[in-house]
């Protein structure tokens, strides 16, 4: 399989509020240096850098004041005389949602960002804008019949930011973009599955009212996992999007024998919606061992994994997202991407 890749993924390091002390965050450079030194290692295939693409692939994904502020808010920051990791601590929460977005820095980073999980330093932006691109490119190839599927080793990761803010260590969906570019493309009807332990709440929200992308979530039951407040299975979409949106919250210690009928579940709603290119956001914080999440899945689940996707028959880009236990989380990533091409 084909794998688009970035070096400037490790000009974005940051921390994390880990028991009530700043942390070097769970989401760090070695991440995509171990899976694409296995990827290698696998022979899985070509490995190609990402193209630049325009930046309206980005904002028709999200708003255009948000891409702004992303692109800005560093300079923005330490024109403040602060050097440090820009991280917000106030939010707009419910009736302040209404409110203009505010001129100081620091009401900015909560007006754009669900959490303090996603800070932002000097290399932040390079390195997030290399990422969307590098999901561009993967879906280019595979869009236009060149590849049946491809592996879109993003970092950052993606799928909790939304229309116009930041979280769970991601900054643009990157997985939204990819299915947007799809769409702009002329792919007519195109699915988004998100195999991650989380629910992929940013990719909801950009999708939620819109029938023509179909969005599938497997994840830890919001009632006791993050983001907490998305991932219900009530939540279908809205308006003309009702229906295009499947949410399967699934509970703690949930292994494989649990986790593959659900996934067929997905799978045959995919279909069903008559989806011609999927892109899966691929998160392999569902294994037994990851040390933020709550799932169950082997090294060798992997493989059932890949096999499963590939049984709905349809092009594909995987867009990596989260999975946070450094030795094992090349094999597991490779073992999905050759059981997707047994
Ligand atoms: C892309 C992705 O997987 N983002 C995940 C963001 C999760 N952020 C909050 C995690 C809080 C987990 N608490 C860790 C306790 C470890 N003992
Ligand atoms: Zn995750």
């Amino acid at each position: 399989m084909l794998t688009l890749h970035s070096p400037r993924h490790a000009l974005h390091h940051g921390t994390e509020l880990k028991d009530g002390t700043i942390k070097p965050s769970f989401e760090h450079p070695q991440r995509a240096d171990t899976i694409l030194a296995q990827v290698r290692a696998a022979g899985l295939g070509e490995l190609r850098t990402e193209q630049p693409h325009d930046r309206a692939a980005l904002v028709a994904a999200h708003s255009e004041r948000y891409v702004q502020f992303l692109e800005t808010a560093w300079a923005r920051w330490t024109a403040t005389g602060r050097q440090h990791d820009a991280l917000p601590l106030v939010w707009p929460v419910r009736e302040g949602g209404q409110a203009p977005e505010p001129e100081h820095i620091d009401g900015q980073l909560g007006f754009y960002a669900m959490d303090a999980g996603a800070p932002i330093n000097g290399g932040t932006w390079p390195a997030v804008q290399a990422s969307a691109h590098v999901a561009l490119t993967a879906l280019d190839a595979v869009a236009s019949g060149e590849q049946r599927a491809a592996f879109a080793l993003c970092r950052p990761p993606g799928h909790h930011a939304g229309p116009e803010y930041a979280g769970g260590y991601c900054y643009l969906n990157n997985a939204a973009i990819a299915a947007q570019h799809a769409r702009t493309l002329g792919v007519g009807r195109v699915a988004v599955l998100d195999v991650d332990f989380h629910h992929g709440n940013g990719t909801q929200a950009i999708f939620y009212r819109r029938p023509d992308v179909f969005f599938a979530s497997l994840h830890g039951d919001p009632l006791r996992s993050y983001p907490y407040f998305w991932g219900h299975a009530d939540e279908t979409g809205a308006g003309e999007g009702l229906g295009a949106n499947a949410n399967y919250p699934l509970p703690h210690g949930t292994d494989w024998a649990a986790y593959s009928p659900v996934l067929t579940q997905a799978l045959a709603r995919i279909r069903a919606h008559g989806a011609e290119l999927l892109v899966v956001s691929l998160g392999v914080d569902t294994f037994e061992h990851d040390p933020i999440s709550h799932f169950r899945l082997r090294t060798a689940d992997y493989l059932r994994l890949g096999q499963q996707i590939a049984s709905a028959g349809l092009p594909t880009v995987f867009v990596m997202e989260g999975g946070y236990l450094v030795d094992d989380i090349g094999r597991n990533v490779v073992n999905v991407l050759r059981g997707f091409e047994d």
